[in-house]
């Protein structure tokens, strides 16, 4: 029999793609690419700037057409569509009226006007309460914070539904409307530890900001990822070429489908159970920006630190190892079986630990980690680093100016370069909007009192050498957090196609880079289409030996495996 064929609707922040995955044997995935469109934040004038918004009709066009290709390529192969999924970047939405048409074009997350609303929102319900239930890291953009800004627009009259993208394309897909789980989680509307709307949480918010008394109504009803939605609708078959093919609801945020797609190591069990003793003094995990990468600083927890750190007391998969809630002795005795830690490398760079309960203490809300929830019950412990944004928009700055780099020989250039003179923190929301990039980074090193990079190579080094820095700071701080000893880390997604940046990274850390796959969501959306059609079933490795069984994420991420050619950066000192 031919290979069972998925449709991965993958949608970034710089560009839109849709992959077709082949299948073969339920032991390995072939990824063709069958369409690929522009995406950007498009700047609108109103009468006081402009605002930022995505073109999501464009978007659409492109899901159409490609959508259309997938199912010639997936004939081509002797094989059919067994289903579709979608996955994007995250927080942003789309408000349907109700009548279920757009009100408006979706705004972009880096618009400045949102800036400052998360200070007028922690004036009325403190940062601290806010987290102790959502989990979320500071971002100026979390969803619940652009809606204090989209209420006071008339447009926000009309609304009846609030779709985040991926369950917009779904609905314009299958007419049904949901909310899948893991990109809800990053709304700031959703109980971290139970993984509903925060109820009590939305109407304060309505309390607080009349413009949200109605926002409840607003929110369609959650799934998991894994859940099928329905089919193709009989316009979207129209429109596509396609039968009424199930559209599955994917772990719908490009990180979770990506780390879903990072082949991290399978789980070891607990032996017993280690009590969580909470510590009345936790160590700050917040550690000023190193100039030069430490050497021989092993990226591991203390054993002394941050203990209460954890809320659940039973076990915690970190990075597919199962440890224990609290720093445990496997931790401090620096025993060789330890964790492995994920950079989800793309416009942002996501780092951190994938856990199997929320981390929502002061300690780690001053850390600024977030948990946004996963696939089967994890969650993604990890903060936002502002990523290869910072890198790209110099690119496309240099392009604008009419005088483009040569990627390639500008990488090999800033190689050459000395490096660690300057480093920078990225996490500065300076960076945050579009446009004059290089202009913003050498202002940033000015203001730090650090070298300023006078060629293009140089500020190249200075941007990479400030991501692994903070790479290590952030790997560092989680390993502490959650109690962990972190003996490895996997970069997946475009930026492990950067010799140069795995290789600063693994010096940064003092750990094993493992590089791949780049198309990390891509694969994670596939798998878990594959396993919700009932293809993925049968796990050996699931230990439960049920005929049928679903596969379990370690039986996901063995697919993986055997569908990547990853490549190891050993630090060089
Ligand atoms: C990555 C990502 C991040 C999210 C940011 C904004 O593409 O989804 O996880 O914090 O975009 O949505």
């Amino acid at each position: 029999t031919g290979p069972a064929a998925f449709a991965a609707v993958d949608l970034g922040a710089t560009s839109g793609r849709v992959m077709l995955g082949l299948l073969h044997d339920g032991a390995r995935v072939e990824l063709v690419e069958t369409g690929r469109f522009a995406n950007g934040p498009i700047p609108v004038p109103t009468p006081d700037g402009a605002d930022l918004h995505w073109d999501v009709l464009h978007l659409w066009r492109g899901i159409l057409d490609g959508l259309r290709e997938a199912g010639r390529v997936a004939a081509a192969h002797g094989a059919s569509l067994a289903g579709i999924g979608v996955d994007s970047w995250a927080v942003d939405y789309g408000l349907l009226d109700a009548r279920g048409a757009l009100v408006a074009s979706p705004r972009c997350y880096r618009d400045p006007a949102f800036l400052p609303v998360a200070d007028e929102v922690y004036a009325r319900v403190p940062a601290a309460e806010l987290y102790a239930v959502n989990g979320l890291q500071h971002l100026p953009f979390t969803t619940a914070f652009q809606l204090v800004d989209d209420a006071a627009r008339p447009a926000f009259e009309g609304a009846h539904d609030l779709l985040l993208i991926p369950d917009l394309i779904t609905c314009w897909l299958t007419g049904v409307r949901v909310a899948e789980v893991t990109n809800a989680s990053t709304t700031g509307l959703v109980d971290a530890a139970t993984r509903t709307w925060a109820e009590p949480l939305i109407d304060r918010l309505g309390r607080e900001f009349p413009g949200l008394a109605g926002l409840r109504g607003l929110l369609p009803d959650l799934v998991e990822a894994g859940t099928i939605i329905g089919p193709l609708s009989a316009t979207a078959q129209k429109l596509t070429g396609l039968g009424a093919i199930p559209v599955v609801a994917v772990a719908s945020h490009d990180t979770a489908s990506a780390v879903v797609g990072t082949p991290l190591p399978p789980p070891t069990p607990v032996v017993e159970p280690v009590e969580t003793t909470p510590t009345s003094n936790p160590t700050p995990v917040v550690e000023p920006v190193e100039t030069t990468p430490q050497r021989d600083e092993p990226v591991a927890s203390t054993g002394s630190t941050t203990a209460g750190g954890v809320v659940s007391t039973g076990s915690t998969t970190v990075g597919g190892v199962v440890s224990t809630g609290s720093t445990t002795a496997e931790a401090s005795t620096g025993s060789t079986t330890g964790a492995a830690a994920y950079i989800s490398s793309g416009t942002w760079s996501l780092v951190g630990l994938e856990l199997d309960a929320p981390v929502l203490t002061e300690a780690s809300r001053e850390a600024g980690f977030t948990n946004e929830l996963g696939l089967d019950g994890t969650v993604r412990y990890l903060h936002n680093v502002m990523g290869l944004w910072v890198f790209d928009e110099c690119l496309r700055e240099w392009a604008r100016s009419g005088d483009a780099e040569d990627l390639d020989e500008l990488l090999d250039a800033a190689a050459a370069e000395p490096g660690g003179l300057t480093v920078v923190d990225l996490d500065d929301p300076a960076f945050l909007a579009p446009g004059d990039m290089p202009r913003r980074f050498t202002a940033a090193a000015e203001r730090a009192g650090q070298p300023v990079p006078a060629t293009r190579p140089a500020l190249t080094r200075a941007v990479l050498d400030s991501l692994a820095a903070a790479y290590a700071r952030t790997i560092r701080a989680a390993a502490e957090l959650a109690g962990v000893r972190i003996t490895q880390v996997h970069v997946v997604g475009g930026g492990s196609q950067n010799a140069l940046l795995c290789r600063l990274t693994a010096d940064a850390t003092g750990l094993p880079v493992v590089a791949g796959p780049v198309e990390a969501a891509a694969l994670g959306n596939v798998l878990v289409q594959a396993r919700a059609v009932g293809v993925l079933v049968d796990d050996p490795s699931s230990g439960s030996g049920a005929a049928g069984a679903p596969r379990g994420l370690g039986g996901l991420r063995d697919v993986v495996a055997a569908s990547s050619d990853l490549v190891r950066y050993e630090p060089t000192h």
